[in-house]
């Protein structure tokens, strides 16, 4: 029997090449080597307020994308996380069991809730949200970027906490970190992760960015004081344009440096957009035709959830049964 693998993307903001570099890209190379499952995690969405109509409208927008990125929905499966309600049950079943301590430590939170008035208690409870994602369907692999390492120790923890106080109940679930592109930058600010929820129309490069409109991203990407492509001296900025160009074509490091050393900043920027624009271009043409059937992508979330439904009311009631909450 394969193996199982989960994974999952907020239904906020626009995608960008960090979510796919860190993510989808990896998703469609090993879809067929496990049991896939594909999250659009709108109960995490919602740890931070958004508009019902948007919400609705990205939910679709991203199953389009998971599908023009290369995700086939015949083999791999697609859900919307909500219409599952193992996610929320199991959720609350593991909140009980975890520290607070274990959430306050996590970077996401600490940032997220940095600077905010009034902190939701679901934006601290957005990790264990996540573990319950993946131990729902006792995924054994997780394939993500390196920013949510944390939350998968965690889910290992809350894990094994569980299987040592009721027994052996859930799969240990292993983290899949892409070798390149598992921490895309934003090119505004190279110190900071790429990210849909940072201000600034030149920090990220969404997938459904028109070609004109990533050429002059790039452009204004931030780079440093070098005339020229360095690599022993090269500051952030550089560094996050090489890897970016690296994660897209696949070439080896020895290649990389015979390509860009002594390159001028120009050039460096006209030659990371052109990879770019070259592999976002048939994403979007195969976006544009998928949302064009109207009806289309609901069906595919429809044929998800009945298919995972049976393996999460599985755990869910084993998960009960083992705390002795009543069930069925
Ligand atoms: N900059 C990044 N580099 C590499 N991987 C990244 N991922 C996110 N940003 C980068 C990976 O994309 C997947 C989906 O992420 P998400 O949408 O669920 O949440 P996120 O990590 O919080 O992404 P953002 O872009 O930063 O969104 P906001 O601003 O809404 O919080 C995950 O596998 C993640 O690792």
């Amino acid at each position: 029997m394969k193996k199982r693998v989960l994974s999952g993307v907020q239904p906020t903001g626009n995608l960008h090449i960090g979510n796919y570099l860190g993510a989808l890209k990896n998703w469609t190379k090993i879809q067929y080597d496990y049991e896939s499952i594909f999250c659009i995690v709108d109960l995490h969405a919602i740890t931070v307020y958004q508009s019902p109509e948007e919400l609705k409208r990205k939910i679709l927008e991203i199953a389009g994308i998971f599908l023009a990125c290369g995700i086939d929905p015949k083999h791999s499966t697609v859900i919307a996380q909500s219409t599952v309600p193992g996610h929320s049950e199991l959720s609350w079943l593991l909140t009980c069991l975890t520290p607070i301590g274990w959430l306050e430590r996590m970077t996401q939170y600490k940032s997220k809730a940095a600077g905010q008035e009034t902190i939701l208690s679901g934006l601290m409870q957005y990790p264990v949200l996540m573990a319950a994602d993946i131990l729902l369907y006792q995924a054994s692999v997780v394939p993500v970027g390196d920013d949510q390492s944390q939350h998968l120790e965690l889910t290992r923890d809350i894990a094994q906490r569980f299987n040592s106080l009721y027994g052996q109940t859930f799969v240990m679930p292993e983290t899949k970190l892409p070798t390149v592109g598992a921490r895309v930058m934003g090119l505004d600010e190279p110190e900071k992760k790429m990210s849909k929820s940072a201000p600034g129309s030149g920090h990220a490069i969404a997938l459904l960015d028109p070609p004109d409109l990533i050429r002059k991203k790039f452009n204004r990407a931030t780079t440093d004081s070098n005339p020229h492509v360095d690599f022993e001296t090269m500051g952030p900025g550089v560094q996050n344009l090489l890897g970016i160009y690296q994660a897209f074509s696949e070439v080896s490091d020895d290649e990389m440096k015979a390509k860009f050393s002594g390159m001028r900043y120009g050039d460096l920027k006209k030659t990371v957009a052109e990879m770019v624009v070259s592999h976002l271009e048939p994403i979007q043409k195969r976006f544009a035709e998928i949302t064009s059937e109207p009806g289309y992508l609901a069906g595919v979330l429809e044929e998800g959830r009945a298919r995972v439904a049976p393996i999460a009311e599985q755990t869910v009631q084993l998960t009960k049964q083992r705390m002795g909450v009543y069930s069925t």
